[in-house]
């Protein structure tokens, strides 16, 4: 038996409110038939069914955030459309318009880099179909090419980076920097915010610097050709942009017969357990936390678009730091 959808009227109307251009609105909503009101034959209220388009699994941040998304759908009884578009780019826009094909009443997706958005949401647009972005964000000219943005503020998260090495450190140090994805809002602007703080440290120097992909494997792989640089030996700090390509850079580390979190320190973002486990051993400093579990953000907004209620164009998620000191006690209560 068929789930009956909400009607597109109701989408679009929410989408309306959400700031798009009435006109196109009601242009969409006057070339659909009305459709009977849930409820009115004594119907159950139709199902939602959204298409989200996640990035892949290449940390343990992004299972979290799968996780809790998928998780946070079937909680609400929400059909979810879920498609992996394993790092590329490509298999995301393919992901998004099957959605259109598939009459979707909202996608939401993680953009695996900032740019090249455009004409795929302008597609979205004129299926008359709202779009929210988790996680990551777009760069584009439209700002009305989807409804909101849940996600980190990745500036704060490379300013809160360095603030730490500044107090760690003295203000001294030597630098290696592992990037995230190349082109990707996090990478971008973890290394933006870092930047800003550090500036006004001429004894902090960025050394190295290199993408590791945000994978433990990568950043394992990366740190060992910084450590057997001719600048290898002066390294005493790594700053890492997330928690997976800093475990990979402690083995390197070790491998190298030098100590991680003492001969190196070790700053990351995510705060997934993971980093407190490797915190609690000495081998990590501080993590920087990023929240991954946006399912109840996405759905709460996916509801209010169904309900007609508006939605905030930014939802910024909150975030803290954690120290080695902390990682004992802390450990206990993390969810992800
Ligand atoms: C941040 C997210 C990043 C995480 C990584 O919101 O996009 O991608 O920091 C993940 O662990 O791979």
């Amino acid at each position: 038996m068929p789930t009956r959808r909400p009607t597109r009227r109701t989408i679009l109307a929410a989408f309306c409110l959400a700031g798009l251009s009435l006109a196109a609105c009601e242009k969409k909503a006057e070339d659909k038939p009305a459709e009977p009101k849930a409820g009115a034959t004594g119907t159950p209220a139709p199902k939602l069914r959204v298409g989200f388009s996640q990035i892949g699994a290449e940390s343990d941040w992004r299972r979290a955030n799968t996780e809790s998304i998928k998780g946070e759908a079937a909680k609400r009884g929400v059909e979810l459309v879920f498609a992996d578009a394993q790092q590329k780019q490509e298999n995301q826009i393919k992901a998004l318009r099957s959605f259109i094909q598939q009459k979707v009443d909202v996608i939401a997706f993680s953009p695996v880099v900032e740019t090249g958005w455009e004409p795929v949401l302008k597609e979205v647009k004129e299926a008359g179909i709202p779009v929210i972005l988790t996680d990551r964000a777009v760069d584009v000219s439209d700002p009305n090419l989807f409804v909101t943005f849940i996600g980190a503020d990745f500036v704060e998260e490379g300013r809160r980076a360095a603030n730490w090495v500044v107090k760690a450190t003295g203000g001294k140090a030597m630098v290696a920097e592992l990037q995230g994805t190349p082109g990707s809002a996090p990478a971008i602007d973890r290394k933006k915010g870092f930047e800003e703080v550090i500036k006004a440290h001429p004894d902090i120097k960025v050394i190295k610097s290199q993408s590791g992909e945000f994978t433990r494997a990568k950043g394992k792989e990366v740190m060992e050709t910084f450590l057997k640089s001719s600048e290898g030996a002066s390294i005493n700090v790594l700053y890492a942009h997330n928690d997976d390509m800093a475990l990979g850079a402690i083995q390197a580390i070790e491998e190298a017969g030098r100590k991680p979190g003492v001969d190196i320190k070790i700053v990351s973002i995510d705060a997934v357990r993971a980093a407190f486990e490797a915190m609690v051993a000495g081998k990590l400093n501080c993590t920087v936390e990023c929240n991954p579990l946006l399912g109840p953000q996405l759905f709460d907004a996916v509801e209010a678009l169904a309900a007609k209620k508006p939605v905030e164009k930014r939802i910024v998620t909150k975030e803290g730091v954690f120290e080695q000191a902390q990682a004992a006690e802390a450990i206990k209560t993390r969810q992800y």
